[in-house]
């Protein structure tokens, strides 16, 4: 797809999710590169800049899009023509799409081994990750039932619902403020991220911090599914992660309210460390102050970077 399909489908949540923004961002840079006409080196970069620009301006929160957008263009500037930058582009475009599809993969068989028969799941907003989880479990025979948040405004809930129903598993649709009632029935709670940071603490669809406190106030496990592209190198550096603001229609219909009573529309919240048991990657299970580790040791990001 063209980058401003691409960008205008992400900006209006037909493609959604962390992982699956980050998928289309490469995607886009590989369709671009491959249909670019121009031969001049100069030219196509500075074209490719202002791709990567819009893709990044398109959803400011989840870091897996600055990281699946870096990881397609890593390389880039050193090519000798356009040809060369071109296979290139597709070719880091291919690897990022496999490897996250993969991970995805991977935390599910993970986290499945967290999941015992009879267990009752909690899972906020629509998340592949976390429903990694879940599948893997139910098609390893468990039996599982899950509580679905609803997720104000845009409702991913739904989403989640028929998806899980879809794979056959019980699934019970609550709304955002029935979480800590339903929290007594639940054993453990699998989420997904759109960012994880430095420091262990996780940026996902605003009202996970809720669900986390619930869950620690109940002793439920609190499990965090996290693709390690979710790392944002950015935390190190000590940056703060851009928390999204969208318009207000989404949660009042245009002349529902007087025109005086304001709207205030974040999308993603913060959950602290301290309320999250641990992190399932694909490169395993870890708590969250192992991520500092895994960030510069094994993802080479660097503070000394900047
Ligand atoms: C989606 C959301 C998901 C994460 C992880 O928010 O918060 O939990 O993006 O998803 P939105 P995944 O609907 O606003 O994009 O595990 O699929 O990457």
């Amino acid at each position: 797809m063209n980058i401003s399909d691409t960008v205008a489908d992400i900006k209006c949540m037909k493609i959604r999710g962390a992982g699956k923004i980050a998928r289309a961002g490469a995607e886009a840079l590989s369709d671009f590169a491959d249909g670019y006409e121009g031969t001049g080196m100069q030219t196509f970069l500075g074209d490719l800049d202002e791709a990567k620009k819009a893709l990044l301006g398109s959803r400011p929160t989840a870091v897996s899009l600055w990281n699946g957008v870096h990881s397609t263009l890593r390389g880039v500037t050193d090519a000798k023509d356009v040809g060369e930058a071109t296979a290139l582009i597709k070719l880091n475009a291919d690897k990022f799409i496999t490897s996250s599809e993969n991970a995805v993969r991977v935390i599910g068989e993970i986290g499945a081994k967290r999941v015992q028969d009879g267990d009752t799941i909690l899972t906020i907003c629509n998340s592949s990750a976390a429903l990694s989880v879940m599948k893997t479990a139910h098609r390893q025979n468990k039996h599982i039932s899950v509580y679905a948040t609803e997720t104000r405004p845009w409702r991913q809930g739904i989403l989640t619902a028929r998806e899980l129903d879809a794979e056959g598993i019980e699934t019970t649709l609550v709304v955002d403020n029935a979480v800590r009632s339903v929290m007594k029935k639940v054993n453990k709670v699998f989420v997904g991220a759109d960012t994880v940071t430095s420091h262990g603490s996780l940026i996902n669809k605003v009202g996970t911090s809720h669900v986390a406190l619930a869950a620690h106030e109940a002793r439920v496990q609190f499990y965090v599914c996290a693709e390690t592209y979710k790392f944002s190198p950015m935390s190190l550096y000590g940056d703060m992660v851009t928390i999204e603001e969208r318009d207000p229609s989404e949660v009042a219909a245009p002349g529902e309210l007087p025109e005086t009573v304001r709207i205030y529309n974040p999308v993603f919240d913060s959950t602290p460390a301290a309320y999250i048991d641990a992190i399932i990657t694909e490169l395993g299970m870890m708590g969250p102050g192992a991520v500092f580790g895994v960030m510069t040791h094994q993802l080479g990001y660097s503070a000394l970077q900047l």
